[in-house]
Order: C-alpha cells, then structure tokens, then sequence
C-alpha cells in the first residue's frame, strides 16, 4: 500500500525521493540505517523506520522491529545493533569486539551490541496503530501483531524502569555515549574525560572510510568509547557489576523524556491489546515518575534541563537540544518555550532555518558540522515537532515541520545538515531522515 502525498503536488517528488531512501536500504524485514556507513540494524532507527514504512507499506512497517525484539536479552535490554554478520567488514566496533555470548543474558540468533538506545519503539507502534485503524482488515492485523509484539515491549520498559533507575528516580541511566544516540554530544565531555583509559586491543576504524573525519567524532573519543566497551565486556556485561564500578553513569534526561512519552503510548496500546489492569497501573506509574523526574532535572538559572552524572553526584551543564527535552515528556511551560524560541535555539540569526541544532549556537562547544556537536538532525525536530503538537502549540509545531522539509526538499535525506547553512553532512539516503519526511508529508497541517 502507499498513500498518495496529502499535499500535492509540491511534495510528490520529496515523498517518491524518500520512499526510495527507504526501498533502497531496504534488507527484506529490517531497514540498515544508511548503505554504506551503517550497515546493520540499530534499535532506534528500526523504530524510526518503522513509522516512513508505516506510510509506505502497513504490513512491512509491522515486520521492522520484530528481528529487533526477537534479539532482546534475557534482561528485557533491546540491543542497541542487531548484527548482519555477512557485513561485518564494513563496521567497527563489530559483533566479535562486543563479544556479547560472555553473557548468560544475550540472546541466541543474531549477534548483538551490548548496549540499548532510546526507547522510541512504542511511539512507532502507536504510529502503525492510528494509521491501521480506520481500515478494518489493517485493523485486525495491526492489533494481532501489537497482541504478540506487547509483553516484549512491556519487559523492555520494564528493563528501563528498574535495571536502569535502581533508585526510583525517573531518570534512565545510560553506560556509555552510544546509549544517548548522541554519540559526541558536548552533553559528555566532562564524564569521558573523568577516567583513565587502559591498553586497548588493536582496531580500525572504518566509519571515516565513509563520512569526512572532521564530520564525525575524534580518535580520543573512540579510544573512550571502546575502553567502555571493554570495560563492559570484561563484566561480562553484568548490570549489577556495571551499576557499581562503571566510569560513565549518567541520568540521560532525553533518554528519560522519550521513555515518558513511550510509557504514554504503550499506555495507550495496553488498551488496543486488552493488557490487564495491573499492566496498565505499572506503565502509568513508570510514565508519572518520569514526568517528575524529567521535571526536577531543569535547572533554574539555565531555564533547560541537564543530564547527572552518577558518579560524581553532579548535574553536567550544557547546552544541547537535550536541555528541551522535558517538552517530549509533556512538559510544555513557559521557560521552556522562552528557550526554545531564543536565540540560543530557534530564535538564533545565524539559523538556516527555524530547526533545532544538536548543540546550542550560543554554547563554547559549537561545531556546525561535528556530528552532535552543533549539526541539524531531522529524527530530533521530529520529536520535537511531535511534542509541540501533541500540545496542542500548532503553529510552533507547523514552523519546524515547514522548514524540515524546506530541507529535504533541497538537499535530500542524509544524517544532518550544518544549521547555519544547511549543507548536507555525514550519510547520504539516511533512512531515519527520509522516514521522518514521510511523517511530516503525510501530516495534515502541523
Ligand atoms: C550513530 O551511532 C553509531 C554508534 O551507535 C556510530 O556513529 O557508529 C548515532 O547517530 C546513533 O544515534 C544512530 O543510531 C547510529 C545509526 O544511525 O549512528
């Protein structure tokens, strides 16, 4: 099945364009996240993709994230990568350096990452949901694969809610950048450069084959990386272990938003799958404890919200689209919006565009063209773009879904753009950008 654009004819050939990003990294039931540079499945993205297929194809955009949560641990940790081992040439770190099989939680079939990423995947699927349901045959389909896809989700979050928040805070604890899915985002400098890295095992990079160097993140941040890693690994990857030692334990307030609004939308799901009653206090606890834990992470001189690091029992001050994040949790308050719309975000002069830039234009850390230090990334305003309509801020809402596709429209769908420009960086047919668009083309207004 594919929809016609809802409004043509001016965004028929960035809809077609998009639908061909998607086509094209299209590997049978998992979508790789851009041809060349990435070339297995990653947790997010799948997510991501799931929601352009939705438009494209109902039935394909059911099966995305099934070899995902098929590779779940035992844990309820859905892997950040599902490895494709007939392309393990092409990606460091690969499936052998994660050496996830030390762990008496991994899964059988596919090798995995040892970590996960933001749990975008229920908002995905209440995606699939409201556009499954005004056709009955869609209808039924749709609630047999959420029906058989719903406890996976459950002990996903439930994962998140305990293993990953010990302490009742509301807050997510990531072990590593990679988690973020903000690799080199300013928001870690001061807790990667907090330990000592030991010897490494020899390795080569090989995403600077790819994407420019100076696009993507340093030597010394990839040394950091993989000592995480291998500081993972020699646990055996071992979550009580971790929690105790670990050098990089951070409440990641974006992370932590997004699970809010995720525990909204399985919240919403419990209702299309008839999920017992004692399920849906659980998810509706988790999403109540979340708002208030996203609430108290915003800082009142700063106006934004910030990141803690755990280890050394201190907030972490920057200033990233992170710091705006409370908004995906529902928090649409006045501070927020002053932020947004200053010129230390939207309201910036040197702006291409009114879109979010990954790090502030105003911060010490911004590098235009650096990855998560400063560049534009379509999959971030998206959720922005969704929180602002979700409250109900519509013409806010309507201004960065208007200038995202200004963008698409002239210059394709690829990893991120330089903000003051709006040149084209890192990937080319990245497929969580064209996946995106496909959202934004198919919106009725804002
Ligand atoms: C980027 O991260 C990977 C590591 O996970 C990398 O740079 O090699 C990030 O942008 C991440 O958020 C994204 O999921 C991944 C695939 O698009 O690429």
């Amino acid at each position: 099945m594919t929809l016609p654009p809802r409004n043509p004819p001016a965004t028929e050939t960035v809809w077609n364009a998009a639908v061909k990003v998607l086509l094209g990294n299209d590997a049978g039931d998992w979508t790789r996240p851009a041809p060349q540079l990435y070339p297995h499945q990653w947790s997010w993205d799948s997510a991501f993709c799931a929601i352009g297929w939705a438009h494209v194809d109902l039935r394909r955009a059911m099966r995305e994230q099934q070899r995902l949560f098929a590779a779940q641990w035992r844990t309820g940790k859905i892997p950040y990568i599902v490895y494709d081992d007939t392309a393990s040439e092409s990606y460091f770190p690969d499936s052998a350096r994660w050496g996830c099989r030390v762990s008496p939680d991994a899964p059988d079939g596919p090798p995995t990452g040892g970590l996960c990423q933001p749990p975008v995947h229920a908002l995905a699927l209440s995606r699939i949901w409201d556009l499954a349901r005004p056709d009955p045959e869609q209808r039924g389909a749709a609630r047999r694969y959420l029906r058989r896809i719903y406890p996976a989700v459950l002990a996903w979050h439930r994962y998140l809610a305990t293993v990953r928040d010990p302490e009742g805070s509301g807050l997510v604890t990531v072990y590593h950048p990679w988690e973020s899915g903000c690799d080199n985002s300013p928001r870690w400098d001061t807790v990667l450069n907090s330990f000592q890295i030991g010897d490494l095992p020899p390795y080569v990079r090989r995403d600077t084959r790819f994407v420019e160097a100076a696009q993507r993140p340093s030597d010394r941040d990839y040394r950091r990386y993989l000592w995480l890693l291998e500081l993972m690994k020699r646990r055996h990857y071992d979550e009580s272990l971790i929690a105790r030692h670990h050098p990089f334990k951070v409440k990641d307030v974006f992370f932590s938003s997004i699970f809010v609004a995720a525990n909204e939308a399985l919240l919403e799901l419990c209702d299309v799958v008839d999920a017992p009653a004692a399920d849906r206090e659980l998810v509706a606890g988790w999403a109540q404890r979340g708002q208030a834990g996203v609430a108290a992470s915003v800082d009142p001189d700063l106006g934004l919200s910030l990141d803690y690091d755990v280890r050394a029992g201190a907030w972490l001050r920057s200033r990233t689209f992170a710091g705006l994040a409370p908004l995906i949790a529902g928090y649409h308050t006045a501070t927020l919006i002053a932020q947004l719309d200053s010129a230390a975000f939207l309201g910036n002069p040197g702006l291409h565009g009114p879109l979010l830039a990954s790090t502030s234009p105003l911060d010490d850390a911004f590098e235009p063209r650096n990855y998560w230090r400063g560049p534009t990334w379509p999959v971030i305003n998206w959720l922005f773009w969704r929180a602002l309509r979700r409250a109900g801020d519509h013409g806010r809402a309507q201004r960065l879904r208007a200038a995202a596709l200004d963008l698409a429209d002239s210059d394709g769908f690829f990893e991120y753009y330089d903000p003051r420009t709006g040149e084209p960086l890192g990937s080319p047919d990245q497929s969580w950008s064209a996946a995106v668009t496909l959202d934004w083309l198919a919106a009725p207004d804002a």
